[in-house]
């Protein structure tokens, strides 16, 4: 099913945007912040204690007006309401997407295929919490009558990425005498590593999979299988104390021999990347307990309420998506980098860069017709103040013009000396270098000889937001995550992409379907490839 749109180049606004661009890019931010003395005070907004300083961008109000303008003329509020309704906004997968569904409080109610989906949300907590509490507490024995001491999420992509993040942001909550590990790829040191020093009368795993078909992880889960059997002398039984299932395939569950009584459900309006606060956050429920993974689920919310009703001017999640799409499309600017100043947030980068890259990396708008502009940027990043002692160099002063965000906290989880003040001086001395740089009159007043000149000037100019909270808590990072997820459901708005489907991931896994066999053959296989591919593939076969 397609529908009609009007071209972003037919939107008013959009044109409008062209000719302000034509005119603004020329002045710099030094310039801007000259003008108006409120700058700095005046471009933030906060929610919930969520603030954001995004003065440091290369805009004005007119180009706020325009932006929030091309918002409406593509229909965000529309789009947003069909969102948390229930409508099935991911036309190419027929589904609808519902991950604020997954954080909606006991009463709310939102009716998907004539179901009201927010009482099952509830079941499914309910029944992660009984288990959570009774593994937390060793009530939950192993196969042996042993109290589990390591959990092992199996799962890939959205099934992995969010729980592995929200453990390490969340470590500092966490339940210390269990160990947590993570295993995704089908590389077998993963697997070997993750379990080299476990026991395995003492290890539970959790295999995390929407599907429970996909490749990587039904490998993993049986080696799993086979590690533990034989850690635990052959009996079959030993399974249901040692496996538990999250997924919404009960039939493959039971097939692979777990009891489907140890399998929490969720539901195929969760997508893969929009799942870590579904049942799919399991270990994360694990390591810190149910309160504190409801109070994740109420910052997800609170930032859910806050997208829905807020007037796009004050809206953080659609100014930051509005923004991103100015410099995408309007500088020509090919990455985000986010630069978290939060050492337990050091997964944040890789966690956003699924979320943003799978749902935006897109070149065909709703209507099934090839975008006219860039989609999706480039989205990176490594916690501060390790990446200023490497890859700042380019962001500083090489050719490419690289909005960054960088995310502080007023109070550190683990205060020592002055290490925090002096993390948060990093911060604001990055994003104030990056706007406002150091021009060669300044760099000849320190005496530089005039042939290095050049090489110590700052053009600044950069673009920053910067994204303040008071300390890292489950219910700030429910926030976080939800702030760039409705950013990114901005920006598809806008370029009319479905940000839900993933369909550029399924050619390779069919390739590689065909490949293991030919691999694995024990009589020469007769090869079709290409050849590169074809002569690779008897390169590997002879010397394997
Ligand atoms: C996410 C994607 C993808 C998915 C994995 C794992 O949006 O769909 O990353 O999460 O491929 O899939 P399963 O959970 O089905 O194993």
């Amino acid at each position: 099913m397609t529908t009609k749109l009007t071209p972003l180049s037919e939107r008013s606004a959009w044109k409008a945007l062209g000719a302000h661009h034509q005119k603004i890019q020329g002045t710099p931010l030094s310039q801007l912040f000259a003008d108006d003395p409120a700058r700095g005070e005046r471009f933030t907004v906060e929610t919930g204690g969520i603030f954001l300083d995004y003065s440091k961008n290369r805009i004005t109000d007119e180009t706020l007006k325009l932006l929030i303008q091309l918002a409406e003329e593509s229909g965000l509020k529309a789009r947003i309401e069909a969102m948390f309704r229930g409508d099935k906004i991911n036309i190419t997968e027929n589904r609808a997407v519902l991950h604020v569904a997954l954080r909606a409080p006991k009463g709310e109610s939102i009716v998907v295929d004539g179901e009201d989906v927010v009482p099952p949300v509830h079941a499914v907590l309910d029944k992660m919490a009984g288990f959570a509490d009774r593994v937390r507490s060793g009530e939950w024995k192993g196969h042996t009558g042993k109290r589990i001491r390591n959990v092992i999420n199996i799962g890939i992509g959205g099934s992995d990425l969010g729980p592995v993040m929200a453990y390490e942001a969340l470590k500092h909550y966490s339940q210390r005498d269990i160990n947590f590990r993570f295993v995704s790829n089908v590389d077998g040191t993963d697997f070997a590593e993750a379990v080299q020093d476990l026991k395995a009368d003492e290890t539970l795993f959790l295999v995390a999979s929407k599907t429970f078909t996909t490749l990587e992880t039904m490998t993993n889960a049986h080696s799993a299988r086979d590690w533990s059997l034989a850690g635990l002398g052959g009996d079959e039984k030993a399974v249901a104390k040692h496996f538990v299932a999250i997924s919404t395939n009960a039939k493959e569950v039971s097939k692979f021999g777990i009891d489907t009584a140890n399998m929490f459900e969720f539901w195929d309006w969760v997508g893969g990347r929009y799942s870590m606060d579904s049942a799919i956050g399991l270990s994360t429920m694990i390591a810190i307990g149910p309160d504190n993974f409801r109070a994740m689920l109420d910052g997800f919310h609170q930032m859910d309420v806050h997208f829905r009703t807020t007037p796009f001017e004050k809206n953080l999640p659609v100014l930051l998506g509005l923004l991103t799409v100015w410099y995408t499309d309007f500088f020509d600017a090919q990455t985000v980098a986010i630069l978290p100043y939060e050492q337990y947030l050091k997964r944040f980068p890789a966690y956003l860069q699924q979320l943003t890259m799978e749902s935006n990396g897109k070149h065909v708008t709703l209507d099934g017709t090839h975008v006219e502009t860039e989609t999706g940027p480039i989205y990176w990043g490594e916690p501060g103040t390790n990446g200023q002692h490497s890859f700042y160099q380019l962001i500083h002063q090489g050719t490419r013009l690289i909005p960054c965000d960088f995310i502080g906290f007023y109070k550190t989880l683990n205060p020592l000396g002055r290490h925090h003040d002096m993390l948060m001086a990093n911060v604001f001395a990055q994003a104030e270098a990056l706007a406002f740089g150091k021009t060669a009159e300044q760099v000849k007043a320190e005496g530089t000889p005039d042939w290095l000149v050049p090489h110590r000037v700052f053009e600044g100019n950069r673009p920053s937001n910067t994204i303040l909270a008071e300390k890292l808590t489950p219910e700030v990072l429910g926030k976080l995550i939800a702030l760039y997820e409705h950013s990114v459901f901005t920006q598809g708005t806008i370029w009319s992409i479905d940000s839900f489907d993933q369909w550029g991931v399924e050619l390779g896994k069919v390739l590689a379907q065909r490949i293991i066999g030919e691999l694995e053959s024990a009589t020469e296989p007769t090869l079709t490839h290409d050849t590169s591919t074809t002569n690779l593939i008897k390169r590997y076969r002879k010397n394997k």
